[in-house]
This record gives C-alpha cells, sequence and structure tokens, in this order.
C-alpha cells in the first residue's frame, strides 16, 4: 500500500472514528490533506534533524497525494485518453474533452434521448484504436420507449466538438429501474465487449436466448464473431448480475467486477461460455458447472464495484459505495484499498504508471464536494 493510503487510513480513522466505510458514504474532506491535520495528534520532532526527517516524509506524502486534473464534472462515468487528450461520458449525455488543462463539454447528439432513471444514461465509451485517424468510437446507453428503459451500443464520429450517433451496432439490450451494465471495452483481440445489467429480473441472467446479465463480444461492425462460444450469440460469458467493469492482464486474460445483491460483490476471471453463477451463487458459494469469484468481499462487505484497470500482476477497480480505490494482487491473492477519501469512484484507467479515477458523489447517493465530481491522477509507480 503507498504512503497516500496510509495517510489516508490514518485520516479516516482521525476524522470518523474508524468508521467502516464499506457501509458509510467516506466523508473525509481530500483538502484537509494539510500540514496541520498531519500533526494532529503527533509529537512534535525534538531535534533538528527528526525536524528534516518528518518534513521530507511530509513532502513525499505530498507529492503521492493525488491531484485534480479537472473538476466540475456531472456523473462522469467513463474514462478515456488519447495522447494527453481525456475523453470522459457523463451520464445526462455529454462527453467531456480535458486538454492541457482546459475542459471542453462536447455534445453528443443522440437519436434517442438518454433516460435519466437511477443508474442509467450515457455510461459506457471507448474510442475506435484508430480514432486519431477516423474520429470514431463506440458508446453505450439507456434510452426509454413505452415498454420502459432499454440499453444500445452505437458508434459516434466527432466533428468540431460535436459526437453525432452513427450507427446501432446493438439495439434493444432491455433494462429495468436499474442494473443496466454499461462497460465497453475493446480487447487485445480487437473485439468489442460490453457488459450488461440483469436488468432486476435475476433469471435473465441465466436465460441464454437473452442479452441481460451478460457480457457479450461482437466485431467492431456490430457483427457476430465466428468464435464467440455459442452459435449466432452476442454472449460471451453470462451468469453476471451488473457487471460495470473490464479489464485483461498483460497475459491476455480478462477479468470483470460485478455488483453482488446485498454486499457479496465479485472480481472473475472471464472465459469464454462459462457460468458465473448469478441468481444460483453468488460470493464464495459454489456449485458444479459455475465458476466462483477470484475476489470476493464477502456477505457482510460492499465494494460496489465499476471501472477497472491493470497494472503490472494487480487490478484496481473502483468502488462506489466502497469509497476506494481498490487493489487486488493477482499473485498473492492479497487485497486493499489503494486511494481512499474521495467520496464515491467510478472508473479508473492506468497509463505510463500513472493511475487516473473520476468520483460519482453527484449522482445522488453521494455527498458532493465543492466542485464535484472530479478526475484525480496519482503514480502507482513502486
Ligand atoms: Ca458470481
Amino acid at each position: 500500500m503507498k504512503k497516500f493510503s496510509m495517510l489516508c487510513l490514518f485520516l479516516v480513522i482521525l476524522v470518523s472514528g474508524c468508521a467502516d466505510t464499506d457501509e458509510a458514504p467516506v466523508t473525509t474532506d481530500p483538502d484537509i490533506t494539510s500540514t496541520e491535520q498531519e500533526n494532529d495528534g503527533q509529537e512534535e520532532p525534538e531535534g533538528p534533524e527528526e525536524r528534516e526527517e518528518q518534513e521530507e516524509q511530509e513532502q513525499e506524502e505530498i507529492i503521492d497525494e493525488p491531484e485534480i486534473v479537472a473538476e466540475n464534472l456531472e456523473i462522469p462515468w467513463s474514462i478515456e485518453k488519447e495522447g494527453d487528450t481525456f475523453f470522459l461520458t457523463e451520464r445526462p449525455g455529454y462527453i467531456t474533452r480535458i486538454e492541457n488543462g482546459e475542459t471542453v463539454r462536447q455534445d453528443v447528439e443522440l437519436e434517442m434521448d438518454v433516460s435519466s432513471v437511477p443508474e442509467a444514461g450515457l455510461l459506457g465509451f471507448v474510442l475506435d484504436p484508430e480514432f486519431s485517424q477516423n474520429n470514431l468510437a463506440y458508446a453505450y446507453y439507456t434510452y426509454e420507449d413505452s415498454n420502459g428503459p432499454l440499453n444500445r451500443i452505437i458508434t459516434l464520429t466527432l466533428n468540431e466538438d460535436v459526437w453525432q450517433e452513427d450507427s446501432v451496432l446493438l439495439d434493444e439490450i432491455p433494462s429495468g429501474r436499474v442494473h443496466h451494465g454499461g462497460r465497453l471495452k475493446i480487447g487485445p483481440d480487437d473485439m468489442l465487449y460490453a457488459t450488461t445489467g440483469d436488468a432486476a429480473v435475476p433469471d435473465l441472467a441465466q436465460d441464454p436466448d437473452s442479452l441481460n446479465g451478460k457480457i457479450l463480444r461482437m466485431n467492431r461492425d456490430g457483427s457476430i464473431p465466428d468464435d464467440n462460444p455459442f452459435a449466432d450469440s452476442y454472449v460471451y460469458s453470462y451468469g453476471h448480475r451488473n457487471p460495470q467493469g473490464l479489464t485483461w492482464s498483460s497475459d491476455g486474460k480478462m477479468y470483470s467486477s460485478e455488483h453482488g445483491s446485498t454486499a457479496n460483490d465479485e472480481v472473475n476471471l472471464i472465459e469464454a461460455g462459462q457460468n458465473y453463477g448469478w441468481p444460483i451463487i453468488e460470493g464464495e458459494e459454489e456449485q458444479e458447472g459455475m465458476i466462483s469469484p477470484l475476489f470476493t468481499s464477502g456477505d457482510s462487505e460492499t465494494w460496489a464495484p465499476s471501472g477497472m484497470a491493470y497494472y503490472d500482476g494487480r487490478i484496481y477497480v473502483a468502488g462506489l459505495r466502497g469509497g476506494a480505490v481498490f487493489e487486488f494482487d493477482l499473485e498473492t491473492g492479497e487485497q486493499g484499498e489503494e486511494v481512499t477519501g474521495f467520496g464515491r469512484i467510478r472508473d479508473v484507467l492506468i497509463e505510463d504508471d500513472m493511475l487516473y479515477f473520476i468520483s460519482n458523489n453527484t449522482d445522488g447517493r453521494g455527498d458532493p464536494e465543492e466542485n464535484d465530481d472530479k478526475l484525480y491522477r496519482f503514480s502507482i509507480q513502486d
């Protein structure tokens, strides 16, 4: 665990009296990580040498503290980056571009109005590998028709700060009052992957003919790949409740995070055609023919995990209710909190030894600080 998280841990204990961060919103103000607070309850250094040592420690801690890259974001959901430019989707239906410290909220012209039911909206977003030449991206959004909320996966093209819905790759993924899934990623095989929720109808996750409670895999033109595990089906894996995170390790293995029903949140190693158990088993439970998670919060803790990223043998997962970036060591099986004290966290991205994360305190379930939500970054290099 990094110095920063140790500092945060200390502050959480100091401020909240060791409140259970997995059950309650974290109210620790990141701005109070000042020298004044750090000295609270600590003994004054006696000699000049000790004082110097303490000052050095404080400086290191300050350097390790996440810095704000952008603020005043509106329920940001997905972080994408091309060169030095960030693109963040915001649930109400915007994409914010951040470049050289300048933030521009870009319009997104969608065919259908974005739904504003809980957890819904403009969610997953991924740039085409050739984006710098073709201005193309993929997005996942929720809309409503007379039958209720539905999700679709589309392509978007960017033209002078306006994104336009171009084509629909997959439409009418049913949605309920909650559990829309929504993460999009392009895998090492260049395929487009999407996570879908069970739309609050748990049995759909076990129904091979339903698109709900699944991880889907498609060619980037929206067609079904010939080598998908089930013939003529987008379904790549099933038995998921509300998966919202996808990442791959450097050896090509695929991982997904998933919200459990009450606690029992999961990080799963995903293999083609496998059944991940929901709603028959969850958390630590096991049953033949079903895959139990690699990591679970257990039945008394809640992470509410969303976006994921891989770095150097570990996976990092954004936690909403858990109010942390969680770290999972794939080799040792150890798990811990890498960052706390910023409230709800929706997505993470790692590039060039920097971890970027977005807070999600404006989503109606959080406790917004001044100028929330924010994009932060810090170095995760050892
Ligand atoms: Ca499961």
